[in-house]
């Protein structure tokens, strides 16, 4: 993995050539717009509760979760900074019951969770935004909620930026991981690491141990072998992480491996999980195959999900390849 200190996110657009093809120019104006709309959110997620902006905004979302004051900013803030954009049709998010026209020529589509893991934000925890980037499939046809459905293959870029101890963006165009880091000063994005790859092996595993006792049985069978260690069938003892933030413990998965789960459990009828399909699963699966990892629902690779709907939930098991074909083996 090598990396630099001196390429900004800029620079890193006109030069980067995925598969051998330069960036489109709208698809850089795009990216451009997020990233700087994340610069500035990062120094507002920094500030809190000295401007006033932490605690619940008193309301609640499309899903019927209560939505803090920065999950409202973060939304409004990322539709303010990409609607001049000519190249975007039309934006949607996890905020917003029905996505957005914009007045663009450009045939763009952008998807995002504007703060995820909004637990978070009061307790000084990581938070981030993550977004995803499709192309409607009729340019010409108008804006409608069906031109979001495509399944995650479709996706032309996808990444995060993680407000932590650094402000972070990993970053895929289809032809491996790049990673950024904010340099608060300036308000630019470094490059910090490129082929970001995440091992296929791993001694770590993240889930939500709360639920144990309402998972299925192919997930319960894979976390208690974790903790049995070399006590029970594995050959190595394992380690713990919940953050409670896809975006830190993807972060984590990216940066040294590791396991993620956030399964269905059986609680839900539709057996269908708690994050998002079209937000978050699709975008983190995105990188974590483009970093030789994977990403399944149980018996399903998601990338290949057909969405039915904008705001669908997902089970979702990502990162090091070898623990995720265990799972995929359990679940089939
Ligand atoms: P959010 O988008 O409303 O913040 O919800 C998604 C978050 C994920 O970031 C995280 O993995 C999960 O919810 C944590 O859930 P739990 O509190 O059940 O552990
Ligand atoms: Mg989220």
């Amino acid at each position: 993995m090598s990396s630099s200190t001196n390429t900004n996110f800029k620079q890193y657009l006109v030069s980067a050539k995925p598969k051998g093809v330069a960036i489109p120019a709208g698809l850089q104006d795009l990216l451009l717009a997020v990233v700087n709309t994340c610069s500035t959110l990062s120094h507002e997620v920094a500030q809190g509760a000295l401007i006033g902006l932490l605690g619940s905004a008193g309301s609640g979302n499309v899903q019927g979760e209560v939505q803090q004051k920065l999950d409202i900013i973060a939304n409004d803030q990322l539709m303010d900074g990409v609607k001049g954009c000519k190249s975007l049709a039309g934006l949607a998010s996890e905020e917003m019951e029905l996505p957005v026209p914009v007045q663009g020529t450009g045939d763009y589509l952008l998807l995002f969770d504007p703060l995820d893991g909004s637990s978070n934000i009061d307790v000084n925890v990581s938070i981030g935004t993550i977004f995803s980037i499709l192309k409607k499939q009729d340019p010409n046809a108008p804006l409608q909620t069906s031109d979001f459905l495509l399944s995650g293959r479709h996706q032309v870029a996808a990444g995060y930026v993680v407000y932590g101890p650094q402000t972070t963006m990993a970053l895929t165009l289809g032809d491996g991981v790049v990673m950024f880091t904010l340099n608060k000063e300036t308000g630019e994005f470094l490059l910090i690491k490129d082929a970001v790859t995440i091992s296929p092996a791993t001694k770590e595993f993240a889930i939500n141990m709360s639920n144990m006792r309402h998972w299925a049985d192919p997930v319960r069978r894979y976390v208690e072998e974790c903790l049995a260690g070399t006590t029970g069938v594995r050959d190595k003892d394992f380690n713990m992480r919940w953050i409670a933030s896809m975006v830190a413990d993807v972060h984590r998965v990216l940066s040294r491996g590791g396991v993620f789960m956030y399964p269905w459990d059986k609680r839900d009828p539709k057996k269908a999980g708690k994050l998002r399909l079209m937000y978050e699963a699709n975008p983190m699966s995105f990188l974590v195959e483009q970093a030789g990892g994977a990403s399944i629902n149980g018996t399903q690779t998601i990338m290949d999900l057909e969405p039915t709907g904008l705001h669908e939930r997902v089970s979702v098991m990502l990162g090091s390849k070898e623990e995720i074909d265990r799972l995929r083996q359990y679940h089939s």
